[in-house]
């Protein structure tokens, strides 16, 4: 059983992440700066480190003893990126390079980083495959690209092991409707369970594989011991693409009628087809998607009524 690092493990994917490494047996510390996380998200059981990554000596502190290092701290927004770059460069690069710096120096085995689909941009090809050329169109994007390069460098350099999970539009329980940056499933749900009308940047008939966070657990869990991994760039995701309109017309299935979407213009730096080939993830990781988008987007709603 491992001692593991999760950063951002007071967030909605990391605590998820944090939980079921406790349920497998392994020894969790999670470290968050709790800016968007929130301490009731980390799970009983699990050591908590509050601290900034952007800290190079926190960071050192975060990684000693540990064999593997989740890194998922980030700030996970592309309009959030476009409105401050800034701190979206320092959380998402510099806390990056902190984190591989530190496991290398307290010699970790692995590091699995989280790594987004938005590196591929807005090229029209689909499914995206990993070995397609990528098109970053936000700060988000370029930040989450670089620290992917970041990754690879180190395993070719240093020895460090690194993985690459390319997230999908990831959705599920704990993913909170808190700001207008936060995940569209999410602030989907607010709107149905409140009464009120979303509001849909463009035709809503962009797509995203929205994939449910236990598949991604899944996946990254697996990205943490296959053999063959290390230093590759690898998607998890359903393989399928769902439309927001789409998306909220699944939501009155469930419901009942709702309010009809304001539309507004297509924000800047969006993207507008998702689609992910998972064949990569398939052979290296020897996982498929188990949670389809509706049954996803059920047990979502149902957490999303207890919790309100
Ligand atoms: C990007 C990445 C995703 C992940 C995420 C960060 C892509 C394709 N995906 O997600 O992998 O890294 O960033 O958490 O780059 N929207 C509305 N109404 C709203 C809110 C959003 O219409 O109230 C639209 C938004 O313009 C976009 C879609 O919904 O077209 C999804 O937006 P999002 O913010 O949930 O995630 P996205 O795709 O930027």
């Amino acid at each position: 059983m491992a001692q593991c690092l999760v950063t951002g493990g007071a967030g909605f994917i990391g605590s998820h992440l944090a939980a079921e490494l406790l349920h497998r047996g392994h020894t969790v510390r999670v470290a968050d700066n709790l800016a968007t996380g929130l301490r009731s998200n980390i799970p009983a059981g699990a050591q908590f480190v509050p601290g900034d990554l952007r800290d190079p000596d926190f960071a050192a502190e975060a990684a000693r003893g540990c064999e593997v290092v989740f890194h998922q701290a980030a700030i996970a927004s592309v309009p959030q990126s476009i409105s401050e770059p800034r701190p979206s460069h320092e959380a998402n690069i510099d806390a990056t390079f902190n984190v591989l710096i530190a496991a290398r120096d307290a010699g970790a085995r692995r590091v699995v980083y989280a790594a987004s689909s938005a590196a591929y941009g807005d090229s029209p090809v689909l499914p995206k495959t990993e070995g397609m050329r990528v098109d970053p169109l936000s700060p988000y994007a370029l930040q989450k690209l670089v620290g992917e390069e970041y990754c690879r460098l180190f395993t070719r350099i240093y020895g460090l092991e690194t993985v690459s999970i390319r997230y999908f539009n990831v959705f599920g329980p704990r993913q909170h409707p808190s700001s207008p940056y936060s995940g569209v499933l999410s602030l989907f749900i607010k709107c149905a369970l409140s009464g009120t009308a979303p509001t849909i940047y463009g035709d809503g008939e962009q797509t995203r594989d929205f994939t449910f966070v236990d598949d991604v657990v899944d996946g990254v869990l697996s990205a943490a011991d296959a053999t063959g991994a290390a230093g590759e760039v690898i998607n998890v995701a359903t393989g399928v693409r769902v439309s927001l309109n789409h998306a909220w017309a699944a939501l009155e299935s469930i419901l009942g009628p709702l309010e009809a979407p304001v539309y507004e213009p297509a924000r800047v730096g969006d993207v507008y087809a998702s689609q992910a080939d998972i064949g990569k993830a398939e052979r290296l990781l020897g996982i498929r998607p188990r949670v389809a988008f509706d049954e996803g987007l059920r047990r979502t709603v149902d957490w999303a009524r207890s919790t309100s």
